[in-house]
């Protein structure tokens, strides 16, 4: 049998499978059932993507998809036909998968230890990491390996680079049996037992596509276009492989994502595509460079492992060796800048007791005093080097660090302190992150930490204090008026091709991770980077934010596929967004108001979408008038929609993000329109679940919107 009958029989096979499920699916639901996996806009979102259709129902999916899925499943022994055939097995994965989920009652299908599907949020969510790198990478590894150590050596070496891993099959109850902690949050994600489920990571790769890359669903060519060049993923699948697994192999080389196995029976090498190999100790960085995926790593004297994926990891009390609470106790994270003669350069100093020296679950005092210096160093920098504190403390392996300046919590796992993670351990990260990320600026970096109480009261209230508040003014007094330049962001076109963020003092960028200073800092950093200046020569409308100059950088950054911008109009050629946004605007008609809807929100809202439905509705650096992509922080700015009426447009929030954002959002309200408490007229998924009872409440509230001109 030759490889090519491999992939064409393993094809029939997952055909043959969706087949019988489609029909088993019609007998217990009838033929008019609903057909949708969760949490997403694209229905069957590899199937819509391949094909452009979505098929409503079960009927639609036996007579439409099934022979659609055919039309792939030419067995001509070319090699355009393994690739399209292999194509067609995820296509039948995606199918066998749906009617799990159906049969589920639209639930995932999976006890505990299985992730499944992943919604459109988790993958909007995944955007900022995977464009700075902090995700280089994606590892799907399928079936079981040869051992369990073998497995959990496996998943760790590629969490150690910040590889994202998905596991398919017998491999996840050997991670489980090897102690590896999973979870999305740390980017090990079990996806199910079975073969089919590898779909589910499929499909992140076509959503991708769809969400960032704004490929037109049915472009078969520019979809795989897509994932080989922008999607750095590759497989890794452990014998025995049956021929499915072989076609759905083909299927990820169509994909552009190279496979590497240890099977040595009935499997072929393709060059660059099909590698066959079993040298487990190297398998990680024979994998890594198969996908050419360049990885950078910070060399750092600490006994726990360093990686972006750490970020997610939770640290409950009972595994917890010590706590600095800074809610209830003194502490800080402070940087600042000195004199470079006072500085040592990677001078470590501990001021109180190290760790060993306070009881096991115990709470104490932690400051840390982070002092730079360098030639290109300048002050404004200081809140930007000083935010990645949570960032560098928090990627450690068995700490967790949330919160900012003296209101910082930093938990301490018992296994990191058996490792024997101390006190200057801390000094040690920051020291070498501060270097490595920061390096245009910082030519000498000393850390000092604190754990003494009196010390550490005394730091925070006479010294750390008093330079937050100074930072504070300085943040008050930037205004997109007061400052000369605004700042481009183009980070996420390595997903989302044409899309330019303008970033200024009153509107950050989309994803909320890059501020005015950030850029301003980052343009420093890396001169030809993605934060270029924008000059405001020639304002044309103040109100909407439209200039000769932002539309002249627009048009140069998305090379010639935007031309006009406004800034603070969501009608009148609003921003464009990427798909990682941390909110999206949409106008609600009833009520002559905007709603505004957080990643995190999962329910419906009065217009009767969702977060993934609403956020479907624009991306990938496409204008659309009427939904606009935007950060948190910017639902406070006194330029929010300032073209159509400002902040007294919104009318309605989830709950949670009303809580988030309220006092600078009131704060805005009583100076711009004299109105107290404004965060009580907008509502919410309990005041107002549909639109009736949304204008019930505004005018119970005398929302000022219902009075405003309308917005179209
Ligand atoms: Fe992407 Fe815009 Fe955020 Fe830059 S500011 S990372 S382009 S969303
Ligand atoms: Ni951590
Ligand atoms: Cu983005």
């Amino acid at each position: 049998m030759t490889l090519f009958d491999r992939v064409f029989n393993g094809s029939d096979d997952m055909f043959n499978l969706a087949a019988k499920a489609v029909d088993d699916a019609i007998n217990q639901l009838g033929p008019e059932a609903a057909v949708s996996l969760p949490n997403t806009a694209y229905g069957l979102p590899c199937l819509y993507a391949f094909t452009g259709k979505k098929y409503p129902t079960l009927a639609s999916l036996k007579e439409e998809a099934l022979a659609d899925i055919q039309e792939f499943m030419n067995h001509d022994p070319q090699l355009h036909n393994v690739f399209t055939s292999g194509v067609g097995t995820a296509l039948s994965a995606e199918v066998i998968e749906t009617v799990k989920y159906m049969l589920n009652g639209n639930e995932k299908p999976y006890d505990d230890r299985y992730h499944g599907h992943l919604s459109d949020a988790e993958i909007r969510e995944l955007g900022v990491p995977l464009v700075t790198d902090d995700i280089p990478g994606v590892a799907v590894l399928i079936h079981e390996a040869p051992s369990p150590e073998i497995a959990a050596d496996l998943i760790k070496g590629y969490q150690a680079k910040g590889i994202m891993v998905f596991l398919v099959g017998g491999i996840i109850d050997q991670a489980i049996a090897a102690d590896v902690n999973l979870g999305f949050k740390i980017r090990i994600v079990p996806l199910g037992p079975e073969l089919p489920s590898v779909i589910h990571v499929v499909s992140v790769a076509i959503r991708a596509a769809l969400i960032f890359g704004a490929c037109t669903p049915g472009d078969y060519d520019g979809i795989l276009k897509y994932t080989f060049d922008r999607v750095k993923a590759f497989v890794n699948a452990f014998a025995p492989l049956d021929d499915m697994t072989v076609a759905c192999g083909g299927g990820a080389i169509a994909l552009g994502f190279p496979v590497m196995t240890d099977e040595t029976e009935n499997i072929w090498s393709v060059p660059k595509s099909l590698l066959l190999y079993n040298e487990y100790e190297n398998y990680v960085d024979a994998s890594i460079e198969m996908r050419n995926i360049k990885i950078k790593i910070t060399e750092m004297d600490i006994p726990v492992s360093y990686a972006a994926a750490f970020e997610g990891e939770i640290i409950r009390r009972n595994d917890m060796q010590l706590e600095a609470n800074g809610s209830r106790l003194d502490c800080f994270e402070l940087v600042r800048t000195i004199d470079a003669n006072d500085i040592e350069d990677h001078k470590i100093t501990l001021i109180g007791k190290d760790f060993e020296e306070f009881e096991e679950g115990g709470r104490f005092n932690l400051g840390l005093l982070v002092e730079v210096a360098g030639n290109a160093m300048q002050s404004d920098f200081e809140s930007v080097l000083e935010r990645k504190i949570h960032h560098f403390i928090n990627n450690m392996e068995g700490i967790m660090h949330t919160g900012q300046r003296d209101n910082s919590n930093i938990r301490v796992s018992k296994t990191a302190f058996n490792a024997g993670f101390r006190a200057k351990h801390f000094g040690e990260v920051l020291y070498a992150k501060m270097k490595d990320e920061f390096e245009a600026v910082v030519d000498k970096c000393q850390v000092t930490v604190y754990t003494d109480a009196e010390e550490c009261k005394d730091f925070r209230f006479n010294v750390a204090i008093p330079i937050w508040d100074k930072r504070d003014e300085r943040l008050e007094s930037l205004t997109d008026e007061s400052v000369d330049v605004f700042y481009t962001c183009t980070l996420c076109q390595s997903f989302s091709p044409s899309h330019v963020c303008i970033v200024t003092p009153e509107r950050l960028g989309l994803c909320g991770a890059v501020s005015w200073l950030d850029a301003k800092a980052t343009k420093e950093l890396d001169p030809s980077g993605p934060c270029q200046i924008v000059t405001k020569g020639g304002l044309i409308d103040e109100v909407m934010g439209s200039w000769d100059d932002v539309n002249a950088a627009v048009a140069q950054y998305s090379r010639g596929a935007l031309s006009q911008v406004t800034l603070y109009s969501i009608l009148e050629d609003p921003m464009t967004s990427c798909g990682c946004f941390e909110c999206i605007c949409g106008i609600e008609p009833a009520s002559n108001g905007v709603i505004i809807v957080n990643r995190e929100y999962v329910g419906t809202t009065p217009i009767g979408m969702s977060f993934g439905e609403l956020a479907s509705m624009t991306g990938g650096g496409i204008q659309t008038p009427g939904f606009m992509g935007h950060g948190k922080h910017f639902i406070a700015s006194k330029k929010f929609m300032r073209a159509e009426g400002g902040i007294e447009r919104i009318v309605w929030m989830p709950k949670q993000l009303k809580e988030t954002v309220a006092d600078r959002l009131n704060h805005t309200a009583k100076e711009l329109y004299g109105i107290d408490n404004f965060v009580d007229m907008i509502a919410d998924e309990e005041t107002a679940p549909d639109e009736e009872t949304l204008v019930e409440f505004l005018t119970e509230k005398n929302h000022p919107a219902l009075s405003m001109d309308p917005l179209m």
